[in-house]
């Protein structure tokens, strides 16, 4: 049973580097970019409200969480790129959030080099998604709906 609440937004950050979708290495985060990833969700989420967000700030992406506690957002599900191995406060933020999170990686982070296999995020998140390329983000949505209801 999830805290989030059943008429809230589902929030969908992105961290740093990020806004490059699909013009960078896309043998390894593919041609699809930021913005057709956004439709995406928005499709998969039907009548759900939906916050896509992207920052190549931590304090921003610090600032999103607590507006998404503070505003009663149904879940919230995160893309911390980078951050996800060095952040310490976007943990702390998480922590804060009594609904259902899911950390998302478009590339599997465990079949890569070490220093991208120690994620601060997944021991405070409800469920990690990762190497399911850019359609991750859909299937992150559908499976926030059933995690809600
Ligand atoms: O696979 C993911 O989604 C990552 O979170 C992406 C991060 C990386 O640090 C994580 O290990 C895994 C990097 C995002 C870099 O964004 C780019 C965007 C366009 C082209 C190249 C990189």
């Amino acid at each position: 049973m999830s805290s989030g609440s059943a008429r809230g937004a589902i929030y969908i950050l992105n961290g740093p580097n990020l806004n490059r979708l699909g013009r960078r290495e896309p043998e390894i985060y593919g041609r699809t970019t930021l913005a057709e990833v956004e439709s995406a969700c928005r499709a998969a989420a039907a009548q759900r409200p939906v916050e896509f967000r992207q920052s190549n700030r931590e304090h921003q992406l610090i600032e999103w969480i607590h507006e998404a506690i503070d505003d009663s957002a149904a879940g919230i599900i995160i893309n911390p790129a980078a951050f996800t191995f060095t952040s310490m406060a976007i943990m702390d933020a998480l922590k804060m959030f009594p609904g259902p999170i899911i950390e998302l990686h478009i590339s599997n982070i465990h079949k890569r080099e070490p220093i991208y296999h120690r994620s601060y995020m997944s021991p405070v998140v409800t469920a990690v998604i990762a190497g399911l390329g850019h359609k991750g983000y859909s299937t992150a949505v559908r499976a926030m709906h059933d995690l809600i209801e």
